[in-house]
């Protein structure tokens, strides 16, 4: 037995191509049909002729990334209540597929986000990072958003200030793009104008009205999901804390346990991104991987290296804070209980998330976060470890 190593390939455009990943030593392959607007059916059609392209490579087609939840269904607006029809619908075809598990995330208006990506690291190699006054520079001097002055520190607020003081007009406009044009994988992209307006929409909804409303599209598409065989794993927020004055409910071990207490299945789990988590320092990855064993579905395996002023960059996979081995320890412990227990569904895809731009990526049109070389060292030290680890146990 060992952990399904996967990776994310975004499909026939990305610049990595299936032959590539065979050389990683990766098996299974992490992709979603984004050519498909948010909202509609995917369709078998088009799912099996993006599996026999992978198959084809000598591949699998292990975890979906991520079927986009509409805007209408967190808000609880406009056509939601088809919106969660056509998500069964996509999640049935899934499930005649073999394609069997599925990660998603309930983020309003930005998926992930970051202010800098191409942030030069010691060693020449470019990385994603979050600075908080950068950021805060953004919401209060170029977004201008109404409120937004309650939601920063004064000294946050001094150093925005001095921030923006010294940005000329291409780095006022490429500030912008970073945090509102969509980052790989997002489904949505903005003007700015634009952007105001669906901020503006989320007015009324709070972290508790957001959760009320993610508990009710649980109710709804887990015994869905748990009868067509397929297994779901909720992204949490990236990063971890509200923004933007938007709510945020995927972003502690109490909001994770909440989750798959809202509907009892093994269909209802979590993506254990230590990334994405482990950028909030009042989140400890060992204590919550421990905790969510169970139903940990999926894992994004990367590292940063944070501080209490909400900042963080993200990090080689054994530097920055968040303690891998222990996770993955855990995550081989998991596998060999599930076979004693008799689960059906024992495995769990890991792959390396983002990876420094390094080497002969630089300069080449990477998706962010997903060159080749920095991924691939990940997930060397991924294999490695692992192989360390089921070792060890053995002896
Ligand atoms: C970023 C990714 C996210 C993730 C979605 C899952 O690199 O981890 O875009 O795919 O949030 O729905």
């Amino acid at each position: 037995m060992a952990l399904e190593q996967t990776w994310r390939w975004y499909g026939p455009n990305d610049r990595i191509t299936l032959q590539d990943i065979r050389q990683t030593g990766a098996t299974g392959i992490v992709t979603a049909l984004h050519h498909i607007p948010n909202g509609e059916v995917w369709t078998k059609e088009e799912i099996l002729s993006r599996k026999e392209l992978i198959e084809a490579a000598g591949l699998t087609w292990s975890v979906v990334e991520s079927v986009p939840v509409h805007e209408d269904i967190k808000k609880q607006t406009g056509n939601y209540e088809q919106y969660i029809e056509t998500y069964k619908q996509t999640l049935r075809n899934l499930g005649e597929c073999g394609i069997a598990t599925v990660c998603y995330n309930f983020m309003p208006v930005l998926d992930w986000s970051r202010t800098n990506l191409n942030h030069k690291y010691e060693d020449g190699a470019l990385a994603l990072i979050f600075e908080q006054k950068v950021f805060a520079a953004f919401d209060l001097f170029i977004l201008k958003r109404s409120g937004a002055e309650n939601d920063y520190t004064s000294e946050i607020k001094e150093a925005a200030k001095e921030y923006y003081a010294s940005l000329n007009e291409e780095g006022i406009r490429h500030l912008t793009n970073t945090v509102i044009k969509g980052l790989p994988g997002a489904e949505e992209s903005y003007t700015l104008e634009q952007f105001q307006s669906v901020l503006d929409d989320y007015k009324e909804i709070d972290d508790k009205k957001l959760k009320a409303h993610l508990k009710h599209f649980l109710q709804e598409i887990i015994p869905v999901a748990e009868q067509a065989g397929v297994r779901m794993a909720i992204h949490p927020d990236d990063p971890p804390w509200g923004l933007l004055g938007l709510p945020r409910v995927v972003s502690t071990l109490k909001d994770a346990v909440e989750i798959i207490n809202t509907v009892d299945s093994y269909s209802n789990g979590i993506t254990l991104c230590t990334g994405s988590f482990g950028a909030g320092f009042f989140n400890d990855l060992s204590v919550m991987a421990r905790a969510l064993a169970p139903r940990i579905n999926f894992a994004h395996l990367r590292n940063v290296r944070r501080d209490e002023g909400y900042n963080f960059r993200e990090d080689y996979l054994f530097e920055g804070d968040v303690d891998i081995y222990e996770v993955v320890k855990t995550l081989v412990i998991e596998e060999e209980r599930r076979i004693k227990e008799g689960r059906q569904d024992i495995i769990i895809p890991v792959r390396p998330d983002h990876g420094n731009q390094m080497l002969d990526d630089i300069g080449k049109d990477n998706n962010p976060g997903y060159s080749l070389y920095g991924r691939m060292k990940g997930l060397a030290e991924i294999r490695g470890l692992e192989l360390g680890i089921r070792r060890s146990l053995k002896q």
